[in-house]
């Protein structure tokens, strides 16, 4: 096998002088994690992997984002059971720069938004426990690198407001309490370090008056 084609995360990533960096970039929705990625696309030697979000809005003709927010307690698992196959397809595609940056990780899509669906009591035990079962078989055979962690960090008004703008069809319904539930839980993951696991060192950037770079 040529060493692009062995490319498994985990293996050669690790090996030397072919060791490759994967970055995640998180942080809440809207908090400006495209635009982050939009201005590191265009400098060489990194590659961008945006999120997989158009899957999310059509997997054979379905939106599962849409139906997840018209009625969470029912679809909930539905979307996230997609989320989590389809971040696990980008962790383990090859990595084909010397630094790769991804839009959120698999660990996000269960410590964040899962754990919020279930808290908030919108998933039922049963799909909680399910998606858990395979999170849990997934990180304990799978290997998935992550060399860091890019904590994008934001005020809840101000996704807030650029969710306003943006206008996201699907996202309409979002009201604040909402990213104040996903801005608390990230808080816990990132910062206070309190809750579950992290699977790498965390940078985190002050993005409230937009993003730093730019
Ligand atoms: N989403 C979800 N469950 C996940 C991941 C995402 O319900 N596990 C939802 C939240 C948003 C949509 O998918 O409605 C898109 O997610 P992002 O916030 O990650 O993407 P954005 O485009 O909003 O990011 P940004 O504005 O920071 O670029």
């Amino acid at each position: 096998r040529s060493r692009t084609q062995h490319r498994t995360p985990g293996k050669l990533v690790r090996n030397g002088e072919d060791k490759k960096a994967v970055v995640c970039i998180e942080g809440n929705i809207a908090s400006g994690k495209t635009t982050c990625l939009e201005y590191f696309s265009k400098t060489s030697n990194i590659e961008v992997l945006t999120e997989p979000v158009s899957k999310w809005r059509n997997v054979r003709g379905h939106n599962p984002l849409a139906l997840m927010y018209q009625d969470p307690e029912r679809w909930g698992i539905t979307l996230q059971t997609y989320v989590q196959l389809t971040m696990l397809e980008r962790h383990l595609s090859s990595i084909v720069a010397p630094v790769r940056m991804m839009e959120r990780s698999i660990f996000s899509a269960k410590y964040i938004f899962v754990e919020n669906l279930f808290r908030s009591g919108k998933m039922p035990e049963v799909d909680y426990a399910v998606l858990s079962e395979w999170f849990d078989w997934i990180t304990a055979n799978i290997s998935i690198p992550v060399d860091l962690i890019v904590y994008l960090q934001t005020s809840p008004q101000t996704c807030h407001e650029r969710l306003k703008q943006r206008c996201r069809e699907e996202e309409k319904v979002i009201p604040l309490e909402y990213l104040e539930s996903i801005h608390q839980l990230y808080e816990d993951w990132l910062i206070k370090r309190t809750s579950v696991p992290l699977p790498a060192p965390v940078l985190v950037s002050d993005c409230s008056l937009g993003f730093g770079l730019c």
